[in-house]
């Protein structure tokens, strides 16, 4: 790629690696504005083999969060030279939610009730200076280790589990959103309904498992063929949502055309029969202030549309 003389292009790039290079480990966010402290607890937290990313005041430590994607903790001393490490967690739970990202506060402080404050203002964890070093490691690896079952869970929670594509629980999570957000920032958008022909007819001749594995293998074309600024999810049975993020009616329209096309070119491998398999699907594009199931249903209607026409086309 030629990102040369194009700055965004360049910092895309840069973000890209970044998360490649990052991926899989856990990412730590220190915030402390007294150096010496600062540098000791990088130095501790290196040693766990985490990643980190060390800053020293709290607008800082925003903007870290802000630029770099998935930081899985913060780690701040309570008393930062710009603002109380109190005010950074609430700015950081306003701005990211409580499940994203883990806060672990710190202070050198005899106010006994300053650990009680910071846990019940959303804080995770509670470290007193000065630490045991032992203490600071078990108390850093425990709230990683929650961090990554959260995040295991939240996966598990949004995918569907025979393809492993996202399931109707994140579409109706996410949808909503994307279409409010789209129509804020006055962007195309479409939405999708695909459904495979006569499904039903294909479970009652070659079983059910071969239906599994017909769909499995839709999903997966899908998945190939859609980019990842899209939303594609199993909505349930042989049937798919997808969310076309930037796209008015004629681009979504051809996108969905070529999709159609290639599934019904290339004939479905089950147990070395080749099955040729047909979807429909129905096209709504975002216009107007309306709620996301308006759209959904249009979407629906023109599907039912396809369907009596004859099945294997796209209706908008
Ligand atoms: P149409 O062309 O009108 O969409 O007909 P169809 O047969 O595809 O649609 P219908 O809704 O009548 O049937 C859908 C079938 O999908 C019925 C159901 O048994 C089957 N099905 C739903 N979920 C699964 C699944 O997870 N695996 C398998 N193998 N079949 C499923
Ligand atoms: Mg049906
Ligand atoms: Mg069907
Ligand atoms: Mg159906």
């Amino acid at each position: 790629y030629v990102v040369k003389d194009n700055p965004a292009a360049i910092q895309q790039l840069v973000l890209a690696v970044d998360r490649i290079l990052t991926s899989g480990k856990t990412q730590v966010l220190v915030v402390d504005s007294d150096p010496e402290s600062l540098e000791k607890q990088v130095s501790l937290i290196a040693k766990q083999r985490f990643q980190i990313i060390a800053v020293e005041t709290g607008a800082a430590a925003l903007e870290a969060l802000d630029t770099h994607g998935g930081i899985d903790m913060v780690v701040c001393d309570i008393a930062l030279s710009d603002m109380s490490g109190f005010d950074l967690l609430s700015e950081i739970r306003k701005r990211h939610g409580d499940d994203t990202v883990r806060v672990v506060g710190l202070a050198q402080s005899e106010d006994r009730m300053v650990a009680a404050r910071f846990l019940r203002a959303g804080g995770d964890e509670y470290i007193q200076k000065p630490f045991l070093i032992e203490e600071f490691n078990s108390r850093i690896f425990h709230v990683a280790a929650i961090q990554k079952r959260v995040q295991s869970l939240h996966r598990i929670a949004a995918r569907d589990y025979l393809t492993d594509i996202y399931n109707r629980r994140y579409f109706f999570e996410a949808g909503p959103r994307l279409v409010e957000q789209a129509l804020r920032r006055g962007e195309l958008m479409s939405i999708a309904i695909l459904d495979i022909d006569h499904f039903k007819r294909l479970n009652d001749t070659y079983g059910h498992e071969v239906g599994d594995v017909v769909l499995k293998a839709i999903a997966r074309r899908l998945k190939h063929r859609v980019s990842d600024r899209h939303l594609l999810a199993r909505l349930g049975g042989e049937e798919f949502g997808l969310i076309f993020n930037g796209l008015g009616l004629d681009e979504a329209l051809d996108y969905c055309e070529r999709l159609r096309q290639e599934i019904a070119a290339q004939p479905i491998d089950a147990d070395g029969e080749p099955l040729t398999i047909t979807v429909s699907v129905g096209l709504a594009v975002i216009s107007d202030r309306e709620a996301f199931d308006n759209y959904l249903n249009a979407a629906d209607q023109f599907l039912y549309m396809a369907k009596h026409a004859g099945r294997n086309r796209v209706f908008s």
